[in-house]
């Protein structure tokens, strides 16, 4: 493949919608969202080849070696009164979709902001406000190599290539997110979280296994419809709004559904 670039010349002639306008592009920043001015018109985009300080959820880092990930962030402007924690979940709709579409294999959701490919994480969502505008913050894997995936996350870490062994351009990955996540924030601001609840209930990683919630065994009972977790406990049924989700090994898990006698 030849050099794979997302400087504007590259992508802003793939994009077919309102997103990514404008298009801010950087070969290195410390983290895409510091660079979107509040002010900016929804679907402003910045974009780098590499992160120096790119960041997850709860001060956590996101690391990716230069030129082998997608790392954008996107200016939402969502009416007041909406749940900003539901945009995470379209977001990782959205990755999940070009992922999907990419691979031609099924990527589920694991609750709050995981998008997973065979059972490992190849993209993550973060989403934060600034004023009255919500930055998404997405991440995705996409030609690392397997040895270029951080190591003992949580979560194990894939990338496209790690799953397929093919090298991707980015750009027309980018333009396709971009484009899908317009069409999820514009059905969210219409119907809602209802909009999107059998495309995410369908993904939906957790359901069904043993978990650990802020220290708390329980079994997922899956993604509600407001975009909760739901969880069953040993003192019964409860709803998360947010949240450490881990997945307990299966050997190790407390048969909460059904006891061991
Ligand atoms: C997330 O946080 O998953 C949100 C990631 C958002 C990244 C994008 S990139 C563009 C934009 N600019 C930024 O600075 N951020 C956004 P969280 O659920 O907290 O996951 C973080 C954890 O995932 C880390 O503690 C690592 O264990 C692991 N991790 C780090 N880099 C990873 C990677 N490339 N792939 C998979 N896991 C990773």
């Amino acid at each position: 493949m030849g050099i794979d670039s997302l400087r504007p010349s590259d992508v802003e002639p793939l994009l077919t919608g309102r997103f990514g306008h404008p298009y801010l592009y950087l070969d290195s920043c410390l983290s895409t969202q510091r660079e979107l001015d509040p002010g900016l018109t929804e679907g402003a985009c910045a974009v780098c080849d590499v992160q120096t300080a790119g960041r997850g959820r709860l001060g956590r880092a996101w690391e990716a070696p230069p030129g082998r990930a997608l790392l954008c962030s996107i200016l939402l402007r969502p009416p007041p009164g909406r749940r900003v924690a539901e945009l995470s979940l379209v977001g990782g709709l959205a990755a999940a979709e070009t992922v999907e579409q990419a691979t031609g294999l099924a990527t589920q959701i694991k609750w709050p902001n995981d998008v997973m490919l065979n059972r490992r994480k190849v993209a993550g969502v973060l989403a934060e406000t600034s004023d009255d505008a919500v930055v998404l913050g997405i991440g995705v894997n996409v030609n690392q190599r397997r040895s270029e995936l951080p190591l003992g996350a949580r979560t194990p870490a894939a990338s496209l290539y790690s799953v397929d062994a093919l090298e991707r351009g980015r750009a027309p990955l980018l333009a396709a997110l971009l484009g899908e996540l317009e069409r999820l924030v514009d059905l969210w601001l219409v119907r809602g979280l209802e909009g999107l609840y059998h495309n995410l209930a369908s993904r939906d990683f957790l359901r069904g296994r043993a978990v650990e919630v802020d220290g708390e065994r329980a079994v997922a009972v899956g993604i509600d419809r407001q975009g909760r977790l739901e969880l069953k406990t040993e003192q019964g049924r409860r709803l998360v709004e947010s949240g450490e989700v881990s997945v307990v090994p299966s050997d190790d898990s407390p048969l909460l559904l059904s006891k061991r006698t």
